[in-house]
Order: C-alpha cells, then structure tokens, then sequence
C-alpha cells in the first residue's frame, strides 16, 4: 500500500506539465502541489528533502519514498498502470518513440530552466534580451530536429506514432506549448509537429492539463 499520491508542480513546468499529462491518461488522482519556481521555493529545504535536486516535478505516493524525473515517472507509471500503454510493443519501436521524447526532454528542455537562465543572468551578466535569444535558439533547435524527425519517418499519424498517444506526445506538447505560449515562437515552419500538437490538445488529457488553467498561473 503506497496511499494517496501528490505531484509537486508549477503551472509553468515543462517536466510536470509531462506528468500532469500522463497522470489524466493513466486516470492516476494525485493532489497537485504548487512549488512557485519563480519565487525560488524549488530552493527552501522543506522541497529539498523530498527531491535533493531542487527540481520539479516530484511524484509521492503515501509514505514511500518520493519519484523524481519525470522520464522515469512516466515510466514508472506505465508500468503500474498499463492500460492504455504509452509505449508500442516492437523493441526498436520503443527505442524510436524514446528517442522522440528526449529529443525536447533531454537535449532542449535541460538549457532553458530557471537555473540555467539565472546563471546566464547572475554569474555570466547576460542580459535579457540575450537571455530571450539563448532559450528561443534552444526552442527552435528541438522543434528542428522534431519536424525532421516527425516528418522523415513515415511513422507519423494522428500522433508522433501512429494514431495512438505516447510518450513522445506526453514530451512535444509540454514543449511546443512553452515555445508558442510563454515565448511566442511560431509553429508554421514545423507542420508535422503544430499538426500533431493540435491533435493532442483535443483530448482532456493534454488540455485540462495544461499549464494556463493550474493553479498559481497569472491572471
Ligand atoms: N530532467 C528533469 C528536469 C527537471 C527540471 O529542470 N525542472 C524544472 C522545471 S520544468 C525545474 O524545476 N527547474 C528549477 C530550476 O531550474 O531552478 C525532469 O525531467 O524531471
């Protein structure tokens, strides 16, 4: 027995906003705790105890110890709940699907984190506008290399692969949504992606969940 489970968030968290996703599609209930990345709180030790790391998300179910990454949550999660699978069956079918969501999960989304941006600010002196140019440019290279991908493949269908959700939606829309709500980018160049976003955010799962209706979020 584990109890009742709780996924420390922000609205703006590209990683939560992934498990947020992937909790509604697994029909998983967890009470959402909001950790105000912009106020630093990922920093106050009473977060530290439960992820060392002083990033979001963490995922924590009763007494047991807290899940973090959210890579191996999802993971975790799909192999505790595996109706609807968000992996498809064929080994190098896994590993292509894998690949799709770090593409964003690992190679963009690392750079673009507040930490990231307060170094450039705080320790290197970079400005805000060069600040702007630094994640734009990293946003951009993902969306690149996730059209190139999408679009070569032949894989794609109603989703990143095939007509059935994945992992490597649960990954672009969290992306895609940061790149065209918080810093403007256009989607237009990237049609197989913008196409497939628009897909996912017909289902509940990828719309009730998104960052503009958490808590905490601006007016
Ligand atoms: N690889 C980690 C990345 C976690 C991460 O960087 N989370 C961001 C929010 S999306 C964060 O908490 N940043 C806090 C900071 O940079 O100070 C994961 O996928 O969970």
């Amino acid at each position: 027995m584990v109890g009742n489970a709780t996924l420390y968030s922000f609205w703006r968290s590209q990683a939560s906003y992934r498990v947020r996703i992937a909790l509604f599609l697994k029909g998983v209930s967890a009470e959402l705790r909001t950790i105000d990345l912009l106020k630093g709180e990922q920093q106050h030790e009473d977060y530290r105890a439960i992820n060392p790391e002083g990033l979001l998300p963490a995922f924590v179910e009763g007494s047991a110890p807290p899940l973090i990454q959210s890579l191996a949550i999802l993971e975790y999660l799909d192999e505790k709940h595996p109706d609807p699978p968000l992996l498809p069956r064929g080994l190098r079918e896994r590993a292509y699907v894998r690949a799709l969501a770090q593409v964003p999960a690992m190679d963009s989304h690392p750079l673009i984190v507040p930490r990231v941006r307060n170094y450039l600010a705080n320790q290197l002196g970079i400005d805000e506008p060069r600040r702007n140019e630094w994640l734009k440019h990293w946003l951009e290279e993902g969306n690149r290399a996730l059209e190139a991908l999408l679009s070569r493949s032949g894989r794609a269908g109603r989703f990143c692969f095939g007509d059935e959700v994945t992992l490597a939606d649960v990954c672009l829309v969290p992306h895609l949504t940061t790149a065209a709500m918080l810093y403007e980018l256009e989607l237009r160049p990237f049609p197989t992606a913008a196409r497939i976003f628009r897909n996912c955010m017909e289902l509940d799962a990828f719309a009730k969940t998104q960052p503009r209706l958490q808590p905490g979020r601006p007016g």
